[in-house]
């Protein structure tokens, strides 16, 4: 009974990263999320593996999110040549890949919705966000574009899909982790430092 209350008072976090892309064995983004405990923060952290396909990640997100119906949904993603955690500020109704997702779909210059707003910013706090972590001695800035690849696609299509409600929607881009053989990268330990501080700052 007292086990049940408690489960009842815990808020609910779906938090996502990607498949492998671009040639690589692994993503970082899926790498991190995976080494996350599954309570942080008052927090129930339900972990979300998602496919980097134009319109299917979004959609698979969405799904699950009808199914538990979290408070906070943030998705996490790697940007090969950043070397700091960089929290999104905004989404674009742009969809322009310069390499074919994962389906082999190439949009150039596409809308993600028709008609749609151009632009939505995230609810989240990411200036916190990006100076608590700072802080803590990891490098991390706010950034204001996600790009135009499947990581933007997700963003905007989650701020436009819940636009009238009170979901609270995040997007964090992380580093290629040391195991890629890339430059710049992150230790791994330090790119689930972050996501902590972040979720521990939302
Ligand atoms: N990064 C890509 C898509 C999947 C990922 O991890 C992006 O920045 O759009």
């Amino acid at each position: 009974m007292m086990q049940e209350d408690y489960m009842k008072i815990m808020k609910k976090l779906l938090i996502t990263g990607f498949e492998p892309f671009d040639g690589e064995q692994i993503n970082p983004s899926w790498e991190a999320v995976d080494r996350l405990l599954t309570e942080i923060n008052g927090y129930e952290l339900v972990k979300l593996r998602i496919p980097v396909a134009f319109g299917e990640a979004a959609a698979k997100v969405i799904k699950v999110v009808d199914e538990i119906r979290p408070d906070v949904i943030l998705c996490i993603g790697q940007a090969g040549g950043r070397g700091a955690i960089t929290p999104e500020l905004v989404g674009i109704n742009l969809r322009n890949a310069s390499i074919p997702d994962n389906n082999g779909y190439q949009p150039k210059d596409e809308p993600i919705v028709e008609g749609g707003e151009c632009a939505y910013f995230s609810n989240l706090p990411v200036r916190k966000i990006a100076h608590a972590i700072n802080v803590a001695g990891v490098p991390s800035h706010v950034s204001y574009s996600a790009g135009a690849y499947v990581c933007n696609d997700v963003l905007y299509t989650l701020l436009s899909h819940y636009k009238n409600t009170e979901m609270r929607i995040g997007f964090i881009h992380i580093p290629y982790c040391a195991e890629q053989n890339k430059e710049p990268s992150m230790d791994i330990n330090d790119i689930v430092k972050g996501l902590v501080i972040a979720i521990e700052n939302i």
